[in-house]
């Protein structure tokens, strides 16, 4: 016992005295692990700036090379650059807008994605009023200009849809595309009730000669991959001749209500229920797509992140025509 008791005290003794040595170690060690991670992450922004003094003019292979092997997800945000402070309902406005990275870079090199550098969306943030619209770039300046027409009162939102060209991955190692957006305010919005958006009980929907008959899977689960088909007949009769339309059969645009959570969606027009077979991503890309499967069914498969109420975008072409309908469904 007594040996015991002596051994543990000696223990207690050493402890004691090698104690400050211990924590001294221990903080050379955080300091050690600190400095490496921030040099890492200083380099490549420096290479940027450094390399052609003004920032990001022409991202060069270096920059894409260091950013995806960094693993460095930058964030972007879309920065406007003309006056949104008077828009009017219906009269048309030229918005222009820049992308700035999270180092406060102005974003000029991207890829194409579905045929297109960028994808603007504008919706009224009770889900009303949609548009897909292109806008034009300069890369000089990083600056995107595009004509808008905002047809009634109200708040809408601006979604800039894209994909930065240095290559970055997302969680799930695909290449990252991002949706950063603004909200804009439209006419006198004191006068602005927005619209309830309730989930459609019809699953017909009419637009123009087109029927959209809608088959999902019934009840909607959170979290649970879900099939959902539209199939297009026109006066009647099944459209079967539906031509690609920005490197797809169709796109659609999944908005939630109120937080307005955004997926872009695409039925890539293959045989097989929308499939990727026989598609490369580059031609899919620079509009080069041959689909094969020209309607009359459209299949998006999606797995719903959250509970809640989302309405459907869909867009698909047939005779030089870009058909638009809608569809709102209750998530569980
Ligand atoms: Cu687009």
């Amino acid at each position: 016992m007594l040996k015991i008791f002596t051994i543990l005290r000696l223990v207690g003794t050493v402890m004691k005295k090698s104690l400050p040595i211990i924590v001294i170690v221990v903080l050379v060690i955080i300091g050690i692990i600190y400095i490496t991670t921030k040099n890492s992450s200083n380099s490549n922004m420096q290479g940027m700036h450094m390399m052609n003094g003004s920032s990001m003019q022409g991202m060069d292979m270096g920059d894409k090379q260091s950013a995806a092997q960094s693993n460095r997800t930058y964030t972007y945000t879309l920065q406007l650059t003309s006056s949104t402070s008077n828009l009017q309902p219906n009269q048309q406005t030229t918005i222009t807008y820049k992308i700035v990275d999270d180092q406060g870079n102005i974003l000029k090199d991207y890829a194409l994605d579905h045929t297109k550098l960028m994808h603007f969306i504008v919706v009224r943030k009770d889900l009303q009023d949609f548009q897909h619209i292109h806008p034009d770039f300069n890369k000089n300046t990083g600056e995107f200009r595009i004509p808008v027409t905002f047809p009634e009162i109200g708040t809408y939102r601006l979604f800039a849809d894209f994909t930065p060209a240095n290559g970055q991955k997302d969680a799930q190692g695909d290449i990252l595309s991002v949706t950063p957006y603004k909200d804009v305010n439209v006419g006198d919005i004191t006068k602005y009730t927005p619209q309830a958006v309730t989930p459609d009980t019809q699953t017909i929907k009419t637009v123009g000669d087109f029927q959209i008959t809608y088959t999902l899977p019934q009840p909607l689960q959170a979290n649970k991959s879900a099939t959902i088909t539209a199939h297009v007949t026109k006066n009647g009769q099944p459209v079967t001749d539906m031509q690609e339309y920005l490197g797809a059969l169709a796109h659609g645009i999944l908005l939630k209500q109120d937080t307005l959570d955004f997926a872009h969606l695409h039925d890539m027009g293959q045989m097989g229920s929308g499939s990727m077979q026989g598609m490369s991503m580059q031609n899919m890309n620079t509009g080069n797509a041959k689909i094969t499967n020209t309607g009359p069914n459209i299949t998006f498969t999606y797995s719903f992140p959250s509970s809640g109420v989302y309405k459907l975008f869909t867009q698909f072409e047939e005779q030089g025509n870009v058909i638009t309908t809608d569809y709102t469904m209750q998530v569980q």
